[in-house]
């Protein structure tokens, strides 16, 4: 297997690390071996300082359309499969990993986000879509509830009723109307979508790391949070962050009328 047919290519470069899902010819549905590498990938982005930024996105047509349901066909199988020990050891670590990082992680959704894979996008914290793209909750067609955080995202994102209305129809959801509910960040023009991506994820990756993945941790707990325990909250975000480096740099940059030049410490 040379490195293009691997199931997720991985690059680095300028503090971006870029992860294209990639069974095109599957829609980058996912099976095994692409769970393991996405996990692995996001552990790597843990555990590395070098990396300051994520871009996911999928190659040909689709983003991803979910499980690949030609590893559920219940005619090869003695028995109904346990859905719950597939997220348990495939999907959940994976949107952990994702949502515990702190740093930005970006979806740039180049086609169709279908199933799991339009939830993988929503979990991540900048959602830019291809005005072409759609996003569909095909759970209820085949029998099943949506997970990937699905229930969770679309709830919180949209409301009950918008909720129960994409999961329950299955309706395809178009990136303008999604932009437009508040559940992703921008749709762009197919040609601009890995432009303005890479963009974002370049300045990211050259801003103040650690600021960027407190605000993120803020902007999550917020969610959870009453309002008294998020101020508190803030007060010891903002400590954190009033130790950094790169906090110094910013108002140093600031009074010295010159661009910061963020190391992410
Ligand atoms: O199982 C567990 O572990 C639990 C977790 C479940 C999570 C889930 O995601 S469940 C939901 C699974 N996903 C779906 O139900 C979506 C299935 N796909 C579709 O509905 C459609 O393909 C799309 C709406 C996404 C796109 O439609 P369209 O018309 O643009 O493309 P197509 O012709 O349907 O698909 C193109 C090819 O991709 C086709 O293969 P072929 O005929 O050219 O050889 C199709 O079979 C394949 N493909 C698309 N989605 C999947 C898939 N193959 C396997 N698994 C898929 N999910």
């Amino acid at each position: 297997m040379t490195d293009t047919d691997s199931p997720l290519l991985v690059r680095l470069e300028d503090g971006v690390l870029t992860l294209t899902l990639n069974r095109p010819d599957k829609l980058n549905s996912f099976n095994e071996p692409m769970h393991l590498a996405l996990r692995a990938a996001m552990e790597r982005a843990h555990a590395e300082k070098e990396i300051r930024a994520v871009l996911i996105t999928g190659s040909g047509r689709a983003f991803c359309a979910g499980q690949d349901l030609g590893d559920r066909d219940p005619r090869k199988m003695d028995g109904p499969p346990d859905l719950g020990r597939t997220l348990d050891t495939f999907y959940n670590p994976t949107l952990r990993l994702i949502r515990s990082l702190e740093k930005p992680v970006i979806a740039a959704v180049n086609g169709v986000a279908a199933g799991a894979g339009a939830n993988v996008a929503l979990a991540c914290d900048i959602v830019l879509a291809a005005r072409s793209a759609k996003f569909i909750q095909a759970f209820s067609k085949i029998g099943l509830t949506p997970d990937a955080g699905g229930s969770w995202s679309l709830t919180r994102l949209l409301g009950e009723a918008r909720a129960k209305g994409l999961a329950l129809t299955a309706e395809p959801l178009t990136a303008e109307r999604a932009e437009s509910w508040g559940l992703i960040w921008k749709a762009v023009d197919d040609d601009a979508l890995m432009t303005e991506a890479v963009a974002l994820a370049q300045k990211f990756a050259s801003g103040p790391t650690r600021g960027l993945g407190l605000t993120k941790t803020s902007i999550q707990a917020a969610s959870e949070n009453d309002f008294d325990t998020q101020i508190d909250f803030e007060r010891d975000t903002q400590r954190t962050a009033g130790r950094t480096r790169d906090y110094a740099e910013g108002v140093a940059a600031f009074l010295d009328k010159r661009a910061p030049e963020f190391k992410g410490e």
